[in-house]
């Protein structure tokens, strides 16, 4: 079988965690049929590390057309662990910027539309065959899918990573001559619904989670219930390894200690955040609340563990969070440090190999990394009861024996503080560290044995062969399937 996977992000080209599943499902799906990424170029063939690591070869090229000019089309393509990379390159397909500026990734998104069909025509020509699947990640690569579907009768699997309700307006569309696309039914105003075109059009719509297909069954799926269900994601548990930190031959106690002293803070208990700073899906305004609530001692039992908070935030974005993580830092600076910046995977895996809790605060997180990353690596996850996140940790007070975390509702800065505070009163107990260690090493067995992303690879397996099972209204909406 021959899988194309189309996406906007595949390693090393990355904006968020859509790169990392994408590249991961790749892998995993290479080792039982044979795999295609589809993606622009964003520029990737200029850089010199992707030159001498991946060496892309000119494959085809090609024209399309884009209103009233014809576009040059040039396809290289390049192989990593068996997985067959095509990036599409022209004027457009160059620019370097994934999602930015608005004008042009929409223009990107009309090109790659146009350049996908044209790769298998000449993929026809040139090698005899076709994809047996067009996977499609993420509204992007939407038209690509259908067009695909239209012309070549190949299956197109739709899979949303997060919902963004994203239109274009249907003039936009005409006069790109992609008025075929048009359909009066997706039209709200003169502004066309991409994400409810690609569900209507797709073979198999999927998400990555189980809460996440519930908390947007009304509001999306439920339109497209016969053939939807989800897959999760998985996470690459080999890398996320406390073998491999720079000391893991000390204790944890130890590494948490020298880690503290290098971000100039004593010993206690050690908070940790990493990602983008945003309001809207990460929630960091209500972390950020919740360090300042405890600080202010407005919770109870926060005076009696305040001198020991220490919180790490890890990562930049929103200039406003920014700003705000930077003035707590300078009231509290015995107790938090902001690093503002995006240290890589090989640094952050550090922390998590130190820090006692990873705090996730996400508002909605249709599946989520971290969760999983903390968990491989012994950071006891401390996260919103939404999405992957609730599919994923287990909770502290629900299964007492099997516990790998601790849930908190979303958007509640209070109910936050008090978690942080109940854990590290439990921590500081001194009795807590049976319990805390046996936390770690079962979050660690849980993301390998059910997390994985040959688990994953398997599932998009029978969603391809049409052997999934699917949510219908006449299944009990509370029990995973
Ligand atoms: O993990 C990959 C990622 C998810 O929750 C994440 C998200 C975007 O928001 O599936 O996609």
């Amino acid at each position: 079988m021959l899988i194309s996977l189309a996406t906007f992000e595949h390693l090393p080209i990355r904006v968020g965690g859509l790169a990392e599943a994408v590249t991961s499902l790749g892998e995993a799906l290479q080792k039982q049929a044979d795999v295609m990424i589809l993606m622009p170029s964003h520029g990737l063939l200029q850089d010199e590390e992707v030159k001498k690591t991946l060496k892309p070869e000119k494959y085809c090229d090609y024209r399309i057309f884009v209103g009233d000019n014809i576009f040059p089309v040039t396809v290289y393509s390049a192989a990593r662990k068996g997985v067959r990379m095509f990036f599409f390159s022209n004027e457009v397909l160059d620019h370097d910027k994934v999602y930015e500026p608005r004008h042009i990734f929409i223009q990107k998104m009309v090109h790659f539309t146009k350049a996908v069909p044209g790769l298998i025509n000449m993929m026809l020509k040139i090698e005899q065959q076709k994809p047996d699947i067009i996977h499609i990640n993420d509204w992007h690569c939407v038209f690509a899918g259908v067009l695909v579907k239209k012309y070549f009768q190949v299956p197109f699997i739709f899979t949303i990573h997060r919902l963004c309700h994203e239109k274009i307006s249907s003039h936009e569309l005409a006069e790109v001559n992609l008025g075929e696309l048009i359909d009066h039914r997706f039209l709200e105003g003169d502004m066309f619904n991409i994400e409810k075109f690609g569900a209507h059009h797709c073979d198999r719509l999927t998400t990555v989670s189980y809460t996440y297909l519930n908390e947007e069954w009304r509001t999306f799926f439920s339109t497209f219930d016969g053939k939807t269900t989800y897959v999760w994601n998985g996470t690459d548990y080999t890398f996320w390894n406390t073998n491999d930190l720079k000391n893991a031959h000390l204790s944890r106690a130890e590494r948490k200690k020298m880690l503290l002293k290098e971000n100039n803070m004593e010993d206690g208990v050690f908070f940790f955040n990493v990602g983008r700073l945003d309001v809207a899906q990460k929630g960091v305004d209500i972390l950020l609340g919740a360090f300042e609530i405890i600080m202010r001692g407005e919770v109870p039992g926060s005076e009696k563990v305040q001198d020991k908070i220490r919180l790490v935030l890890l990562g930049s974005g929103d200039h406003h969070l920014e700003n705000e993580a930077r003035r707590l830092e300078n009231l509290f600076p015995k107790n938090m440090k902001a690093i503002i910046a995006y240290l890589g995977r090989e640094t952050t895996r550090e922390y998590y190999g130190a820090a006692d809790f990873c705090l996730i605060p996400s508002n909605f997180e249709p599946f989520g990394l971290v969760q999983l990353e903390a968990m491989c690596m012994g950071c006891i996850p401390i996260g919103s009861r939404v999405g992957g996140i609730n599919d994923t940790v287990l909770d502290f007070h629900d299964y007492p024996e099997e516990s790998t975390g601790r849930l908190v509702p979303p958007r509640n800065s209070t109910a936050l503080a008090r978690a942080i505070v109940e854990m590290a009163q439990f921590s500081l107990s001194g009795q807590g560290d049976e319990v805390l260690n046996k936390m770690r090493a079962r979050g660690r067995e849980h993301v390998i044995q059910n997390f994985n992303w040959d688990k994953a690879a398997d599932r998009y397996m029978t969603v391809y062969n049409n052997m999934s099972s699917i949510k219908l209204p006449f299944v009990s909406y509370s029990e995973p399937y």
